[in-house]
């Protein structure tokens, strides 16, 4: 495959380059922090996204050293931010981990140093584990993820509800915010939502509460469904609504207007 032969020289030439969509509090909508979200400028193809390569990095063990890029890029993004917004409050910011990354020996080591090097508080950062991931996770793969979360750093469960994850297991894991999955959101396209969707939604969020985690919706289309999620009890939002993923200076952008 000739973008799995590429992949390693790509990461040397600087060919990758990362996107940030904002989170905003469902409450007033304003910025809460934004999630990191990897491209690919191929020099023949284009802008490839990371449904295009994630699976060929990971199968290839690259995804650790573009991982630990990522997060360094992102992290340092966060703290310039942080800087340029001493008055509304700090920035967050989230970042997606791969099955692989958990099970990578350094990753407790390295995320302490990319932090520490930045002058990054731990708590600014939120990383994101998909729930399949950690679907019969025993404590050996568990244990990096509550290091990192005794140190402050949120872990979230992403793409929640699309697994086959024991809601009694929940609290077994080390995690502090449930990002429901795409597809609950679209369930509240039309006014008033289907009656189903909605009693699953409340179920969710309920539950979430009630264990102290909080829930972020992704997928958000329309005010309709950020004002029916809000509702619910949601606490944060993400999605085309409020913006699409850009560059770094379109969220600073945002987060001036909140102001
Ligand atoms: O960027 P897009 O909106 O197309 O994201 C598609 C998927 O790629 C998402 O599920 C997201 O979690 C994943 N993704 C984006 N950036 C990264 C990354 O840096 N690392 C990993 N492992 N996955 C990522
Ligand atoms: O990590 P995760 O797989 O959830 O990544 C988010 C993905 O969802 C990215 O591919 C991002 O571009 C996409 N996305 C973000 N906001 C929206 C939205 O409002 N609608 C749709 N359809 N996709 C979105
Ligand atoms: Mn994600
Ligand atoms: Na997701």
């Amino acid at each position: 495959h000739g973008l799995t032969t590429a992949l390693p020289m790509a990461l040397d030439r600087g060919e990758f380059f990362i996107e940030y969509q904002p989170l905003v509090h469902l409450g007033d909508g304003t910025v809460h922090g934004a999630e990191a979200l990897v491209r690919w400028l191929h020099p023949q193809h284009g802008v490839l996204g990371p449904d295009r390569f994630i699976p060929l990095a990971e199968h290839t063990g690259l995804i650790v050293p573009l991982g630990r890029w990522v997060l360094e890029e992102a992290v340092g993004q966060a703290r310039a931010w942080q800087e340029r917004h001493a008055r509304t409050g700090p920035m967050r910011i989230n970042v997606n981990l791969s099955p692989c990354q958990l099970t990578h020996p350094g990753l407790v080591s390295d995320t302490v140093d990319i932090l520490e090097d930045a002058g990054l508080e731990p708590d600014a950062l939120c990383l994101e584990v998909t729930e399949s991931a950690l679907i019969g996770a025993d404590d050996d793969l568990l244990k990096p993820l509550r290091r990192l979360a005794e140190m402050g750093v949120d872990i979230a469960l992403d793409d929640f509800g699309t697994g086959y994850s024991n809601l009694a297991n929940l609290r077994r894991l080390p995690v502090s915010i449930l990002k429901l999955d795409r597809s609950f959101t679209q369930g509240m396209q039309q006014y008033p939502a289907d009656p189903v969707d909605l009693k699953i939604v409340e179920g969710i969020v309920s539950l979430a509460h009630s264990l102290d985690l909080a829930v972020t919706v992704e997928g958000v289309e329309t005010g309709a469904q950020a004002e029916q999620l809000r509702i619910l009890g949601c606490d944060t939002a993400q999605g085309w609504y409020y913006a699409r993923p850009g560059p770094p200076d379109r969220l600073h952008e945002l987060a001036l207007a909140d102001a």
